[in-house]
């Protein structure tokens, strides 16, 4: 069966990688590897950071596997081969810092979720505290990505080579400047001439990335087989849309990507902002208000008019007024597209799924926007419902009383935050300086009508609450 998918493939002439992707999850397979794939002349190195999973799947098959287009009129599969070998970091973190450190590498890419950056989320800073990082300040053979990227650098500078340019494909705002960041500091602490010699010759393109990807089922490889009589154990499923921006700044040779509808452009930023207010603040807002709700999916979430409501009066009302359009773009247009993604039944994106790791995603998702907004006097009582139930959420029990399986990396510390009383929660909550910026934990306003939003929560439930928002304040 295996013999199948290699059957169907067309390698290209072997390509020398040129890239290696830290973080192979399905996100990546189903996004920067299929335009690499287009662009043609590149090839990529996967590694992953934790986990042997992926390798195991993808190795019997040559690393090819199916990417499946769900549109609202069927499914689309394509083999992709772009990948040309996979390592699993933990197993043996020496080849993939020989591999980052190779000279025919030019483009070391990252999809690690936003946790992987080891950043404090409300500052953007290095987190000097966390395990991996104090491990990585101590040892050659590194942990975290940035210890990776840190130390293929070190590398790479001892040799004489040129640095690499590090992509990253994560969803922070200003994602470049943010990995730029934590690489110098976790790199000063270590030689400060390294961090020198990358101040002035490293590059750190910022990217929007953007696709819908979610995880795949037993259910979707059972279903591709019936329809291709072919197994793949390690096909990525996506919706038809797709977006990458890139800042333009390389510091090496890079693959052809305007040539596959990249956007090379000179300032990320507004296309940063657009979408991950826009979307992502949205998706995260569906998730932890609909999974209370008890719906299961953003599409679920979506046929429920009450919420289909909610997140267009979101757009219009509270995102959009605090948004700069990106040259060209049209943000109501933009809103209206995003609500059709979103109601594509094809695609089962769970709201659990989206509602993970909600610490490191909220302040660039939506506490952005409600900090902004609240400094100019509009209100935002939608934002505001959403990050209640938020806390809601991570107090680890559901509107039934059944607990919820919550994956943050500060899940315990947000659970024991949960009192009886509203207001001593959402002053709890709001001490997280990680989370909060201080202009929010010092508004007494924004403690009030979150407080109102989570007694609410509590007393009417979730459906309730996004029906009644205009009553919030
Ligand atoms: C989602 C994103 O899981 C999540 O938090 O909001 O993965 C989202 O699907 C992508 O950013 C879409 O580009």
């Amino acid at each position: 069966m295996e013999a199948g998918l290699h059957d169907r493939l067309h390698r290209e002439p072997t390509t020398k990688a040129g890239i290696v992707h830290l973080g192979l999850g399905a996100f990546f397979r189903a996004h920067g590897a299929i335009y690499v794939a287009e662009a043609g002349g590149w090839g990529i190195t996967g590694v992953s950071l934790q986990s042997p999973g992926t390798r195991d799947r993808l190795k019997p098959q040559g690393w090819a596997y199916t990417a499946v287009e769900l549109g609202p009129d069927g499914e689309k599969p394509q083999v992709v081969t772009v990948l040309r070998d996979v390592l699993v970091a933990p197993e043996d973190p020496q080849a993939v810092l020989d591999a980052m450190a190779a000279p025919d590498t030019h483009i070391v890419s990252l999809t690690v979720t936003e946790k992987g950056y080891c950043h404090e989320p409300s500052t953007g800073r290095l987190n000097r505290d966390h395990p991996d990082i104090a491990h990585d300040l101590e040892n050659p053979l590194p942990r975290s990505a940035p210890g990776f990227l840190v130390r293929a650098l070190a590398l790479r500078h001892a040799a004489g080579q040129p640095p690499f340019t590090v992509l990253c494909c994560d969803n922070l705002p200003d994602n470049g400047r943010v990995v730029r960041g934590v690489v110098g500091e976790l790199a000063r602490l270590i030689d400060p001439a390294l961090a020198d010699w990358i101040e002035t010759n490293g590059a750190f393109p910022s990217t929007m990335v953007d696709r819908i990807v979610p995880a795949t089922t037993p259910a979707d490889l059972d279903r591709l087989e019936a329809a291709t009589g072919t197994r793949d154990e390690a096909p990525v499923m996506h919706e038809p849309f797709r977006q990458w921006v890139i800042e333009d700044s390389f510091c090496g040779s890079r693959p052809a990507f305007e040539r596959v509808g990249v956007q090379m452009v000179a300032d990320v930023t507004p296309y940063e902002h657009m979408k991950l207010r826009m979307l992502n603040g949205t998706h995260s807002s569906l998730a932890y208000l609909g999974y209370l709700a008890g719906h299961e999916t953003i599409a679920d979430t979506m046929s429920d008019p009450v919420f289909a409501h909610f997140v267009r009066r979101l757009w219009r009302d509270e995102i959009i007024p605090a948004l700069t359009p990106p040259p060209g773009e049209d943000l109501g247009a933009y809103a209206e597209a995003l609500a059709a993604r979103y109601a594509n039944p094809a695609i089962r994106h769970r709201s659990w799924q989206i509602a993970m790791d909600g610490s490191q995603k909220l302040p660039q998702r939506i506490l952005g926007t409600i900090a902004e907004s609240r400094a100019a006097g509009r209100a935002v009582p939608g934002l505001t419902l959403a990050v209640a139930a938020w806390m809601r959420y991570a107090s680890g029990r559901d509107e039934r009383g059944a607990a919820i399986e919550v994956k943050d990396p500060l899940a315990p510390r947000l659970a024991a935050l949960w009192r009886d009383d509203p207001a001593q929660t959402v002053a709890g909550f709001l001490a997280v300086a990680e989370v909060f910026p201080p202009a929010l934990r010092d508004d007494a306003g924004f403690a009030a009508n979150l407080t109102a939003a989570l007694s609410g929560l509590v007393r009417d439930g979730a459906r309730a609450m996004v029906a009644g928002v205009e009553a919030v304040g």
